[in-house]
């Protein structure tokens, strides 16, 4: 046998082999050299050692070596997409910014969403805070707006934060639990940091196991300065309000849904935007002067308070429309280096101690992480206008300064200058007073805010919060957390310290914690839940159908046609994902098979069986749990009349009620679909 034939047998089979020629470029190293065997490392004789002269392999293995890049310290799962964010409101009258004065301009945008705690491979619904970073590629520079989906934050002073992600992220000792708060060192910290609270609050509630993001809302959360052409300075915090309307998904899916698809809302995102359902967001602005902070019964430069939007309403000025996945998760997702001090001329920061600690972490974290100063130069982080600078060499610079002036000044004639007409000016606020490590008095409020939040919840929403501090604190240990805790809820509501106290079996109710300031009442505000603001619309869900041999398919046509009428996606579900035959013989192709679809990943289930089917339905456990789930998480369920007569008993045992629809026609299916507007029959909680 030849070497030659050799190489052929063990590493060339078939149409898995092609070759350079037949449509394919030629494969070569980094270096241009093209390749002849991708197959087979270099060898003396086909069974002696192989030689480290093999450049090609070291090449290929070297590069492999150092594939990864360490993963970002907080939100290291994330997702993103392109898009363009269009100005409908011109804002010259407060603002110099061209982002936020040419109407009509679109500027790209890149956006990246994540979760904070999880490592990157951690599964999407996780109760976690959302992180909604935005990278404006305006006319002026780059412009990040680098914010979460829940508008106020732990805590008020940036020195604490890496105490808030030490705790909230596994415990050091044993390196779990993995993407969760549910343990007794974030709950420690916490309660040992009243600031804390209002946000305990909002991470409890649904907000933090949102059903996609693209039924969130985003937040810059901080005040920010807005500065006009004259230099006159006006307070703004930064909304983005989903079109599509908000929607989150009950604890109990979100625990099923990471088993079934950890990916969800990558998959989700991803299916979306290649299906051409853009999601848009409109940028709110609530703007406020110096007048209103001074009146605000809370300080505007404390991250851990919200301007109520009933006080100071939100203004749309724009829209924001992701409609391109990256080519490359790596190239972009991976490598997207957000900064909240990319901001340009006018646009400013407030002296929010948060956000003046984020303006040098952010900078700090991409040396690490990307490894070079020089981490501009990746296209995703690259400005889109034109730049010229002297910053030079480094890791990986792709470019470098010309010429020979690599200075300024220089009497070359060369390189870029000063513009003090286009140029960023800070806005000259006027400071002064003692330097120390303070406090201020007027961030003292905690548990006001955490109040009004509560009170402002819809009695489904106020049990879910009820439920998540319950199932967190029961898995926290050491009784004296679970107690802190409690001692806290009473400054928020009693009702909820009851009932969190009862639901733990706590035997004695702990005393008030003492407030640092009296709490005060504050209007409810509608704004805060997501069900008073749940849209009227199916449009952007996901309708789950299950199907059997030997149907009606008309009545599949029917309410695939309404389905996709009222802007839904239809994913047909079957025992054997070849699909199903109807009867006449027309054959249905399956989206899934049903034990890798459970009903958790839909927003709405329909069944449509034949009176055979149904029958075998009822003996397939998975079949049962698909039905059984839909209803116990308040879906719109529609049934044909052989699964309504010969599943529906087999897998519920409780009568369908007015949410279970019978599907016998076109018209039926129409009403159904009407009624999955609603997102969730929640007449079946109470
Ligand atoms: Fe971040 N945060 N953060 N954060 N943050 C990071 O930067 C930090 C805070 C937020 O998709 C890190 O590039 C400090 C608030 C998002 O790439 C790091 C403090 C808000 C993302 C960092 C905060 C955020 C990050 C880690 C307290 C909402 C992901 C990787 C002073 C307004 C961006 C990185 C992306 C990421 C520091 C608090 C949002 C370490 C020190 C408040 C959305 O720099």
């Amino acid at each position: 046998m030849t070497s030659d034939t050799t190489r052929t047998t063990t590493g060339k089979g078939g149409e898995t082999h092609q070759q350079a020629g037949d449509g394919h470029e030629t494969m070569t190293t980094q270096v241009g050299t093209p390749i002849a065997d991708d197959q087979n490392t270099l060898k003396i004789a086909p069974r002696g050692p192989s030689l480290i002269e093999d450049q090609i392999f070291r090449e290929k293995l070297f590069h492999f070596d150092h594939e990864r890049i360490p993963e970002r310290v907080v939100h290291a799962r994330g997702y993103g997409a392109h898009g363009t964010f269009e100005l409908k409101e011109d804002l010259s009258d407060i603002t110099c910014a061209k982002v936020l004065t040419e109407v009509g301009e679109k500027t790209e945008v890149f956006v990246r969403f994540s979760t904070v705690a999880g490592n990157k491979g951690s599964p999407d619904l996780a109760r976690d805070v959302r992180g909604f970073a935005t990278k404006f590629y305006t006319k002026e520079g780059n412009w990040d707006l680098v914010g979460n989906n829940i508008p106020v934050f732990f805590i008020q002073d940036a020195i604490k934060f890496p105490d808030l992600i030490h705790a909230a992220k596994q415990e050091p000792d044993r390196a779990f639990p993995q993407a969760q708060t549910a343990h007794d060192n974030f709950w420690d910290f916490i309660s040992l940091m009243p600031e804390s609270i209002n946000m305990a609050l909002w991470i409890m509630s649904d907000r933090t196991i949102p059903r996609s993001f693209r039924f969130m809302e985003g937040f810059g959360v901080h005040t920010f300065r807005l500065v006009n052409a004259e230099g006159k300075s006006t307070f703004v915090k930064f909304h983005w309000k989903p079109r599509q309307g908000m929607q989150s998904v009950l604890w109990d899916e979100a625990v099923k849904v990471n088993g079934a698809d950890p990916d969800f809302h990558r998959r989700d995102l991803w299916d979306a935007i290649n299906a051409g359902d853009y999601p848009q967001w409109d940028l709110g602005l609530q703007i406020f002067d110096d007048d209103f902070a001074d009146r605000f019964d809370f300080d505007v430069l404390d991250a851990t308070k919200i301007i109520p939007e009933e006080q100071v309403p939100v203004r749309k000025v724009g829209t924001l429309t992701l409609d391109r996945m990256p080519d490359n998760f790596f190239m972009d997702t991976e490598q997207v280096a957000f900064q909240t001090g990319n901001i340009v001329r006018g646009i400013d920061h407030s002296n929010d101690p948060l956000l003046q600690g984020r303006n040098f972490s952010y900078l700090d974290t991409q040396l690490k992480r990307l490894g070079s100063p020089n981490f501009n130069h990746i296209p995703v982080n690259a400005p889109k206008c034109p730049f010229a600078h002297l910053q030079q060499d480094g890791h990986m610079a792709m470019h470098n300064p010309r010429g020979r002036a690599n200075y300024e000044p220089n009497s070359h004639g060369e390189g870029p200058r000063e513009d003090p007409e286009r140029g960023f000016r800070s806005y000259p606020a006027e400071e002064a007073g003692p330097k120390e490590r303070v406090r201020s008095e007027t961030f003292a409020d905690h548990y006001s805010q955490a109040r009004q939040f509560y009170l402002s919840q819809t009695d489904v929403e106020k049990d879910h919060i009820v439920n998540a501090f319950t199932f967190e604190l029961s898995k926290v240990e050491r009784l004296a957390i679970r107690q802190r805790m409690v001692s806290h809820l009473r400054n928020v509501d009693e009702g909820l310290a009851e009932a969190v106290a009862d639901s733990l079996g706590l035997e004695e109710m702990p005393v008030a914690a003492e407030p640092a300031r009296p709490v005060i009442e504050t209007e409810p505000s509608p704004a805060l839940s997501i069900l008073k603001n749940a849209p009227d619309s199916f449009a952007g869900r996901k309708l789950g159908v299950l199907l059997t041999d030997g149907i009606d398919a008309g009545l599949f046509d029917a309410l695939k046609e309404a389905a996709e009428g009222a802007g839904a996606m239809v994913e047909v579900v079957a025992q054997k994902v070849g699909g199903v035959t109807a009867e006449g013989g027309r054959r249905i192709e399956a989206d899934q098979k049903l034990d890798g679809a459970p009903s958790v990943i839909y927003d709405a289930v329909a069944v449509i069986a034949s009176p055979d089917g149904a029958k075998t339905l009822g003996g397939m456990h998975g079949a049962k749990t698909f039905l059984a789930d839909a209803r116990a998480h308040m879906k719109f369920i529609a049934l044909s009349p052989a699964a309504r007569e010969g599943f529906w008993p087999a897998a519920v045992p409780a009568e369908p009620d007015e949410g279970v629809h019978t599907l016998n026609d076109a018209e039926a299916a129409g009403s159904f679909l009407k009624a999955c507007g609603r997102l969730r029959f929640w007449d079946r909680a109470a």
